[in-house]
């Protein structure tokens, strides 16, 4: 349902429905995902005309109806209890077949797109599939409806896929022959869109007559309508969304985050800035004649033999061999001369779903921070422009730059709508990640290791999902990340403890003395400390099931004592 109603709101942008093509890349090539596509390509002929009558927003329905109060006007009243039973009894059927794992063969009947699956051997090895749903269909009231096409590109256990990036390239070559627009938007299938309005407010930066033959590409933020009020896994990113790619915005652009974006279709496919010319708006759009394609020969560019000896993924569309993909790809268009945009209106365009255990987070970050060592690694890397700046053994000026950045930080948050507790979570996950996601991504890095990229599930259960609105953290799951997590927590409890013992048993003098030389080191362990205190309780106190696993939290404790005793004998 999160990818039919992601769906359904970017088909029912209020713009042209002819001009309009909306593709899904299925990676999982499911035909549990093409039935559900089929339900939304039948829903939408209602849906459509709904959304145009009464002018609607949100136009995801889970999310309007979610938040729809009932109309007072007695035909529009009328037409919202039609309307919600069509989508509740969509609703039923998709989850029917999801529970039951397979599409019925009577089902299977309804559309012979499904018989592409009688060939499939597993998600990882099977042929592509390419399904135009609607094509010059028109909806219930007789308008034109957007094209809607389904893709699941081929897979083979012997052709390495490229993740994302292998899907989007994939993706532009199929789109590039059915409706060849001229402006490419991606969203990931956990976002939807919340406004209706997006594609002309975008559209207004690439038309614009001074400036905008330069722009490339249109980020707007990522916004999550799960984070909870003090955001217990600084998940929000809001100092970022606020500030730093605005900040950007001075400096050729923001960087392209892999969704909420819209793309000049040329660039994408490697065009170099060429400092004059102007795109010619009328032209492209006469440029738009629809090839006719037969079957094979799409399935022929979405196959897994089609980039061999091409540029694609070096010079053409997204870049391979980096996890975060879409950064280096976003790079490498400013590298050609182009600039981008960072659009951050304040009735947010997408809303999508952030992560909810601290598993998550930290996997997602791993990755992240993979992607982006490789890219401070690589020979194009900001951090050789920025050596031998500060070199000095003196403490007062590390104590200044420490208290101000801090403090700094602090403001920053507030200003941006944060609160302090919001803060102090951000803090925690701030040493966290620290610790583990981007610890783990270093080895990774340095080993070279194969890029192997978990993706993180955002499916909760209701226990999950009640502990997180009470944003109480997550663990639940033993794992690497939070093993290490743990057991550096455990350790600076050790150390903290450890050193107000020591001092009790000496006398006032040597005391004093003592704090004198070990100040510092005295109030960074109890400021950790005192940030870890939720990890505490999920090791010691907690009983529900996302507590910390007893097997970690012997290992944690293990850990510490062992470290600690080790240094004591030194
Ligand atoms: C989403 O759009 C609705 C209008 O449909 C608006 O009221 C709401 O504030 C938007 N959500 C966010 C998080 O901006
Ligand atoms: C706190 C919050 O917004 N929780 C929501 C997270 O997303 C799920 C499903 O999308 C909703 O059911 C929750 O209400």
């Amino acid at each position: 349902m999160m990818v039919v109603s992601t769906v359904l709101s970017v088909m029912a942008y209020d713009y042209p429905p002819e001009k309009l093509a909306v593709y899904l890349s299925d990676d999982g090539g499911s035909e549990l995902t093409f039935y559900a596509l089929t339900q939304a390509a039948i829903f939408s002929k209602h849906w459509l005309p709904y959304c145009r009558n009464y002018k609607i927003e949100p136009r995801s329905p889970v999310a309007y109806f979610k938040s729809a109060s009932r109309p007072s006007n007695t035909k529009h009243d009328q037409d919202y209890t039609n309307i919600k039973k069509l989508f509740e009894e969509m609703e039923d059927r998709i989850e029917n077949v999801m529970n039951n794992g397979r599409v019925p063969d009577e089902l299977r009947l309804e559309h012979e797109g499904f018989t592409e699956w009688d060939s499939f051997t597993s998600p990882k090895d099977h042929a592509a599939v390419v399904q135009i749903l609607l094509d010059q269909n028109e909806d219930a009231e007789g308008h034109s409806l957007p094209k809607l096409v389904y893709l699941a590109r081929e897979k083979r256990p012997d052709h390495f896929h490229n993740f994302k990036a292998g899907a989007m390239n994939a993706l532009i070559r199929i789109s590039s022959k059915i409706s060849n627009g001229p402006i490419i938007l991606n969203v990931d299938c956990d976002m939807y869109s919340n406004n209706s309005d997006t594609v002309r407010d975008a559209l207004c930066f690439f038309m614009d007559e001074e400036k905008g033959h330069e722009i490339a590409f249109v980020q707007y933020p990522q916004c999550f309508e799960n984070v909870t009020k003090n955001e217990v896994y600084g998940g929000s990113m809001r100092v970022l969304r606020e500030v730093d790619f605005h900040g950007l915005d001075g400096n050729g652009g923001p960087l392209y985050v892999g969704t909420g974006c819209f793309h000049r279709r040329d660039i994408l496919l490697g065009k170099s800035f060429d400092g004059e010319s102007r795109i010619d708006w009328k032209m492209e759009n006469d440029h738009k004649e629809t090839q006719e394609n037969t079957t094979e020969e799409l399935k022929n560019l979405a196959s897994c033999t089609y980039e061999i000896d091409t540029e694609w993924g070096k010079e053409m569309g997204l870049k391979y061999g980096c996890p975060v993909e879409d950064v280096i790809t976003g790079l490498s268009i400013h590298c050609r001369g182009w600039k981008s945009v960072f659009y951050n209106p304040k009735r947010e365009a997408f809303l999508g779903v952030s992560a909810t255990t601290l598993d998550q987070t930290l996997v997602q970050h791993k990755r992240w921070s993979e992607g982006d060592l490789l890219i401070l690694l690589s020979k194009y890397s900001p951090a050789w422009y920025g050596l031998g700046k500060v070199t000095s053994g003196w403490f007062l000026p590390f104590a200044y730059i420490i208290v101000s950045i801090t403090a700094f930080d602090y403001l920053e948050f507030l200003r941006c709508g944060g609160t302090t507790k919001g803060w102090w979570n951000d803090r925690r996950i701030w040493v966290y990640k620290r610790t583990s996601s981007y610890l783990f991504a270093l080895i990774d890095t340095i080993l070279g290791s194969d890029l192997s990229f978990v993706i993180s599930s955002k499916v909760m259960d209701n226990d999950v999902q009640a502990r997180y609105e009470k944003e109480m953290m997550e663990f639940g799951v033993s794992s690497p990340l939070t093993t290490t997590v743990a057991t550096i927590s455990m350790l600076n409890l050790v150390c903290f403890v450890g050193v107000v013992m020591k001092s009790m048993l000496m006398d006032k003098v040597t005391r004093g003395g003592y704090y004198e030389t070990m100040a510092v080191h005295v109030v960074l362990c109890g400021v950790l400390v005192a940030l870890n205190m939720p990890l505490y309780w999920a090791l010691f106190v907690r009983k529900d099931k996302g507590k910390i696993p007893d097997s970690v939290t012997v290992k944690a404790v293990f850990h510490a004592l062992f470290i600690s005793t080790v240094f004591f004998f030194l």
